[in-house]
């Protein structure tokens, strides 16, 4: 008896008194040695239990009602931190509605990890019909940089290292980690599992541009008659905000920001170009791309809006190798990070660096007072129902009172006229649709500017675009954020006054007339106001943004005021049929 006894202590000692961990556990404490302090996601099978675990750990974990808008937050969380932001899904449905987030996370370089819990590995690839059934890994690798699977808890600590590196070195992208639903479970010695844990060291490692390249960049930007720098949303990533705004200044050259690369420099700087675009594409002669890519937003960098034909030499500062004669052939490229860059350009002009050519610096100037002379006696118009421009005069004066808040913008007149009106004075306080002109980031962008960043948030949004995520109005009363959401009213898509001909449903385009937006927020307790006039638009926004109170406002504009497609309406494709 006795003897029994003793062996059956020894045989449950050993683990008795061996400390364990288990996948739960490991990956919380894999994200939170790598810096993670915030997840955006929606809780269900096989990942509630880790949300809730990853809370109580100290991880901020914030639950959307749709996917897809958790994983636009955790997309821009990346693009303003630099470091990924990470979106947790459920398996097949639930990491679907987060792919779309993670490709557009990829598009426009912003890092981001998509984790989802996915199926039973063996059901999966038997193709047995397990619950959630989805190979998820196969699906996310074409829409993403790269993807991987867990399938042991002492590969955590390594499968996490790597998500994180490859989706903040080089070129950022997103990056999709696939836990399967057992991993959470499996255990594993609790020091064993400690020393398997791994932190990042140098996640993006700078990288230096050749000193030949700068030196042939710079010779290529002193030989311009008439120079031109385009700055792009990669430019605003680097946050190199003092040596970009050094070399610009330096250079003395017109600069033309990209939309989210608006602020970089004010918007009101002497040698911003932006009311002067068409003139400095067509006539520049050199131009200097700073994290912008010649696709389709800068006309793949030729045609009728870049002058004539070979008339210009393109000097290109981009991270990817690949970026270089992507569209067209590029006279003096610059790989490396653009911090790097920057600075090694600033270095190689020296304290003796020319004047930009003060023809071509003050014909860009008189272009620009020109432009933005015609546009002032539309902004201070006071019409209602209102326009675009009366409402948006308004809005512009409210930015450039409060520099610090953070623009969110969605739509096509909303998004365009947006854009070209209000003035930027800040980086990286313009969060938008970026290179997919995507419909449905604006509450995604607008939760996670403010948790990111804990400062205001103005988010202007056209009707179609507010619906995509409207939601998660509810997310943004639920943890009282500081958001302002302008619902750009005009009673459809582009415009709301579009007649079905054979008058039996609604036109394609619109909506129902005269929706009260306004109301939905009132039923999660946050503020709707219904705005008619420039006046009470102002008012509305200007309550909102002191008081910090989550607030919708549906700002009525004229549904026939807008354009089709806004400014790009141009890329419909026209049959050389005559329409009936
Ligand atoms: C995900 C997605 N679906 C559809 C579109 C096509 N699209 C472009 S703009 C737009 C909505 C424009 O209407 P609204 O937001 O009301 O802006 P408005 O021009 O009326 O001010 C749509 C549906 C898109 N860009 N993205
Ligand atoms: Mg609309």
């Amino acid at each position: 008896m006795a003897d029994a006894a003793v062996k059956e202590k020894q045989a449950v000692a050993p683990e008795a008194e061996q400390e364990l961990t288990d996948g739960f556990h490991l990956i919380i404490d894999a994200l939170k040695l790598n810096g993670v302090k915030t997840i955006y996601g929606v809780p269900g099978i096989p990942i509630t239990d880790f949300g809730r675990m990853a809370q109580a750990s100290g991880i901020r974990v914030l639950s959307f009602r749709h996917e897809q808008s958790a994983g636009y937050a955790a997309s821009i969380a990346g693009f303003l931190t630099k470091q990924p932001g990470i979106c947790l899904t459920v398996s097949a449905p639930g990491f679907l509605n987060g792919l779309t987030a993670l490709a557009h996370a990829t598009t426009n370089c912003f890092p981001m990890i998509l984790i989802s819990g996915s199926s039973e590995r063996e059901i999966v690839d038997l193709q047995q019909g397990d619950y959630e059934e989805m190979d998820q890994l196969a699906t996310a690798k074409p829409l993403c940089k790269a993807a991987y699977r867990i399938l042991h808890a002492q590969d955590i600590g390594i499968g996490v290292a790597r998500a994180i590196r490859a989706a903040v070195s080089g070129r950022p992208g997103g990056v999709y980690l696939d836990l399967p639903a057992k991993l959470f479970g499996q255990v594993m010695d609790a020091e064993q599992g400690r020393k398997s844990l791994v932190k990042v060291i140098d996640p993006a490692p700078a990288q230096i541009p050749a000193p030949d390249a700068v030196k042939r960049a710079l010779d290529v930007l002193k030989g311009a008659q008439r120079p031109l720098i385009i700055l792009g949303k990669g430019a605003a990533y680097a946050q190199a905000d003092d040596n970009i705004r050094a070399l610009v200044e330096k250079s003395g050259v017109p600069f033309l920001p990209m939309s989210m690369a608006k602020g970089l420099l004010p918007d009101t700087h002497p040698q911003c170009a932006g009311a002067a675009r068409s003139t400095v594409l067509k006539d520049s002669d050199v131009v200097m791309l700073i994290g912008a890519r010649l696709n389709w937003l800068l006309s793949h960098g030729k045609g009728k809006a870049w002058g004539e034909p070979h008339s210009k030499k393109f000097i290109q500062i981009d991270i990817e190798p690949k970026e270089m004669d992507s569209n067209v052939d590029i006279a003096a490229p610059v790989v490396g990070d653009i911090g790097s860059c920057v600075s090694a350009l600033l270095e190689g002009m020296g304290a003796k660096w020319p004047a930009a050519p003060a023809d071509w610096v003050n014909a860009v100037k008189a272009k620009r007072e020109e432009n933005v002379a015609k546009m002032a006696p539309r902004l201070m118009n006071n019409n209602v129902p209102m326009d675009y421009h009366g409402a948006l005069g308004v809005l512009r004066t409210i930015v450039k009172e409060r520099p610090d808040a953070i623009l969110v913008n969605e739509g096509a007149n909303a998004l365009d006229l947006t854009r070209g009106i209000i003035d930027v004075y800040e980086p990286r306080k313009r969060l938008d649709v970026g290179t997919w002109g995507i419909m449905g980031i604006g509450q995604g962008y607008a939760i996670a500017a403010a948790v990111e960043t804990g400062k205001p948030v103005l988010a202007i949004e056209g009707d179609s675009a507010f619906g995509f995520s409207g939601m998660e109005i509810e997310t943004i009363c639920r943890y009282q954020l500081p958001v302002c959401v302008v619902v750009f009213n005009n009673d459809g898509i582009y415009r709301g006054t579009d007649v079905n001909p054979l008058g039996t449903d609604p036109a394609t385009t619109v909506f129902v007339k005269g929706s009260r937006y306004d109301k939905m927020i009132e039923a999660f307790g946050g503020v709707g106001v219904n705005a008619t006039s420039p006046d009470e638009l102002k008012r509305a926004v200007n309550a909102a943004m002191d008081s910090g109170k989550p607030t919708l406002i549906n700002a009525m504009i004229d549904p026939a005021a807008g354009s089709e497609s806004g400014r790009i309406g141009n890329l419909n494709p026209q049959s050389k049929l005559k329409k009936k």
